[in-house]
């Protein structure tokens, strides 16, 4: 898409810092270095986000994550990995090409933070099932 940031960078019309590239994915640095290594990886056919995402797009998506997240993880030996995907602004989406984030942890304070409550104790068994047939209802 010829107004959309990260077509621009898999064309090599803007520069990056690319760490892998293939016929069907690319792989660059995030300008914002969270934490250090931290790393896109984008389908180079366009997609905005994973709802409009074919399956076999996803699937060629995903699969190149291990290699490149274990590269991360290794390169400065961090101690965990984060595989973040933002959909839409509400989960802080601004970039509207598919992207996935891996983010390479270095411990308590490395600058990356998720906020990750834990209702369990509030939740029944009935709202559990309750829930899934909403879910259900809407996979096709
Ligand atoms: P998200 O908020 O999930 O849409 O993440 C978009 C990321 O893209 C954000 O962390 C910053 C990064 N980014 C935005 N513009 C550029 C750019 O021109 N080059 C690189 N390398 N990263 C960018």
């Amino acid at each position: 898409m010829s107004d959309c940031i990260f077509c621009k960078i898999v064309n090599g019309d803007i520069p990056s810092a690319k760490v892998y590239e293939d016929e069907e994915v690319y792989a660059f640095l995030d300008l914002s270095q969270v934490t250090k290594g931290h790393t896109l990886v984008v389908p180079k056919q366009h997609t905005k986000n994973i709802y409009e995402t074919h399956p076999q797009v996803a699937s060629n998506l995903f699969a190149r994550i291990p290699k490149i997240a274990t590269a991360v993880k290794e390169a400065f030996g961090a101690d965990g990995v984060n595989i973040v995907n933002n959909n839409d602004e509400a989960a802080h989406q601004s970039v509207f090409h598919l992207h996935i984030h891996v983010l390479p942890r270095y411990g308590q304070g490395d600058g990356f933070g998720l906020k990750w409550e834990d209702n369990s104790e509030s939740t029944t068994q009935e709202q559990l099932q309750e829930t899934a047939e909403k879910i259900k209802e809407k996979i096709s």
